[in-house]
């Protein structure tokens, strides 16, 4: 036979380039469910199932094309339960010439790939991903000697490469950035748009059963179940938020309401980083909304931001710095993962939410990732390994390329400020302006604070301030706070402190 061509689980894109020269007489398409991926982490239900949905849904539609396919069932006879033993597998059964793959989107996979052209019987050919608007090479072009690798900057260059929201005298509207107008709250008993959910069909609820009796221990329920699992679902996914979303999508980017986990997000991110979706056509949607569908600049230049800029930034970052940018642990922080979140047991109303939401949907929003969940552990100072492997379980959007850097860099402030400028770090008063989880709901006072009813975020921030008083407080962005530490009586910073450790020692019992 011709050529091997092996997809992975998150590169199902027609024109992925492992896939560009098909042929269809001569070659065969491998895909292969296995064990190994499922569980190297014990990823939320509603990711496997929503892959082996997508993977299956991809399949079918390669067969009808008339495409060869030899697709690998989790549970068909023989499987055995790895990338490396199933490819040698399927050499033996077709006898290709060689093997074509895309680069993965993992290292550890990256690792095996440089291993199969070793180990392998037949030639195997690795190909750039085509999938991302800013190739590796051109990322570390750009970061060539820099010291700081800002995103902000980062974005500039790809708005000008690409020419997205550009005019010929500069930006779009005479700014790069609109965020000062993005960071509204919600009015009160505001309704924010249904979701598009996409009821299960029969491979879906196929790959639902297989997920429940194979990995019902996993973290996550699958009973909420709405994902796009292919690519015309995904497309009109888009099309739901270009015209329901997107238009507030600035505005409330920021916003958090209980009960309502969605608002004006796009809910895109497991589609196109599986590749059901690209950047570009993403990116150029949103554009195409604004110059002929009147959506508000802040609005597409916000979104547009996301994608072109901080997803493209953060791959960039991943593959520039891995395999080494996992270690460092630049604030010292080693305290244990606390179990509430993996329960959601706690007082605490704003992670009580926000990891019930996980739970059921496998998805938060970023500012519910950033300043709630990641905020608490960055206060706590949680060990980085153990935050970054629950955010890689937990959502059905999380592949280590774009967790990691958020996880690491944005949240933990783990690379010592590679990454961020300063660390996202917070007080109770951030989460009570920007949602409605302060309030009965909640155990504590988010206006005290110190003492036994004081919201927790108050002191754990100021005693994070102390903690790294040292480190930080020559950071220039970081003056104001010190200025007002340090004009605190010592009788405040100590019952700030002793605030701090009796609820953090409370946590490990
Ligand atoms: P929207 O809010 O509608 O944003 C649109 C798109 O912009 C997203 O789909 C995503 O593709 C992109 N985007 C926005 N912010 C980021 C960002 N910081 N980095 C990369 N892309 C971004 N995103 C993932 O895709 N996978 C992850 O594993 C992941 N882990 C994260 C962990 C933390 C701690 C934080 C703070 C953010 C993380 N993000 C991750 C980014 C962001 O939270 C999600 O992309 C977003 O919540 C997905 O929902 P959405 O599609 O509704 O996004
Ligand atoms: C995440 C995942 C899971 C759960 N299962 C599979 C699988 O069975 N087969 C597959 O090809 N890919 C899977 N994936 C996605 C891979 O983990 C992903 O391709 C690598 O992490 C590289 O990004
Ligand atoms: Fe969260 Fe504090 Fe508000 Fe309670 S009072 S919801 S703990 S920020």
């Amino acid at each position: 036979m011709g050529v091997l061509r092996f997809i992975l689980g998150d590169q199902l894109h027609r024109r992925v380039a492992s896939l560009t020269d098909l042929d269809s007489e001569a070659d065969v398409v491998l895909l292969v469910e296995v064990r190994a991926e499922a569980t190297y982490v014990r990823h939320h239900k509603q990711k496997i199932a929503f892959l082996f949905s997508a993977m299956r849904h991809f399949a079918a539609e390669l067969e009808a094309e008339g495409v060869r396919v030899d697709y690998v069932r989790l549970d068909a006879e023989g499987n055995t339960g790895s990338f490396t033993e199933e490819l040698e597998r399927a050499i033996a059964r077709h006898d290709p010439e060689r093997v074509v793959v895309t680069e993965p989107g993992e290292w550890r996979v990256w690792e095996m790939m440089q291993a199969w052209r070793e180990e392998l019987s037949v030639p195997v050919e690795i190909r750039a991903d085509n999938r991302f608007l800013c190739s590796r090479e051109t990322f570390e072009a750009w970061a060539g000697d820099r010291t700081a690798l800002r995103m902000e900057t980062f974005y500039r260059f790809m708005r000008k490469r690409t020419g997205i929201l550009m005019t010929e005298e500069g930006p779009e509207g005479g700014q790069w950035n609109f965020d000062a107008e993005n960071r509204k709250r919600l009015p009160r008993g505001h309704v924010p748009p249904e979701r598009i959910g996409f009821p299960p069909d029969a491979i879906t609820r196929e790959a639902m059963a297989l997920v429940a009796r194979e990995f019902g221990d996993h973290f996550g329920s699958l009973d909420a179940f709405a994902w796009p699992v292919t690519r015309a679902e995904a497309l009109r996914s888009l099309a739901h938020f270009l015209r329901e979303g997107l238009p507030r999508f600035g505005d409330y980017q920021d916003a958090m309401k209980a009960d309502a986990p969605f608002l004006y997000h796009a809910l895109i991110a497991p589609a196109l980083n599986a590749g059901l979706l690209t950047a570009e056509e993403i990116c150029r949607a949103a554009e195409r909304a604004y110059r002929e569908g009147g959506i508000p600049l802040n609005a597409a230049e916000g979104f547009i931001r996301q994608i072109l800029g901080w997803r493209e930034y953060v791959r960039g970052l991943y593959w520039a710095q891995m395999p080494v940018y996992a270690e460092s642990n630049a604030l010292a922080a080693r305290r244990d993962l606390p179990w509430f979140y993996w329960s959601g047991e706690t007082g605490m109303n704003c992670l009580r939410q926000c990891i019930a939401q996980t739970r059921d949907h496998a998805y938060a929003h970023h500012i519910q990732r950033l300043m709630v969940l990641g905020n608490f552990a960055l206060l706590a100072g949680i060990e980085p390994a153990q935050v970054e492997e629950w955010y890689l379980v937990v959502y059905a959007d999380a592949y280590e390329w774009v967790e990691l850097p958020n996880v690491h860099g944005m949240v933990l402030w783990a690379d010592g400020g590679l990454l961020g400028s300063k660390p996202y770090a917070a007080s109770g008063a951030y989460i009570d302006r920007m949602s409605d989880y302060c309030g009965a709901e909640c155990r504590y006072d988010v206006k005290a604070k110190t003492g036994s009813e004081a919201c927790p975020f108050n002191y754990l921030y100021w005693n994070f301030l102390i903690t790294h008083e040292q480190r930080l407080c020559s950071n220039p962005r970081m003056a104001m706070p010190y200025r007002t530490l340090r004009a605190m009586g010592e009788e405040r910073r100590a019952a700030i402190v002793a605030d701090a450790a009796r609820f953090l020692d409370a946590l490990e019992t």
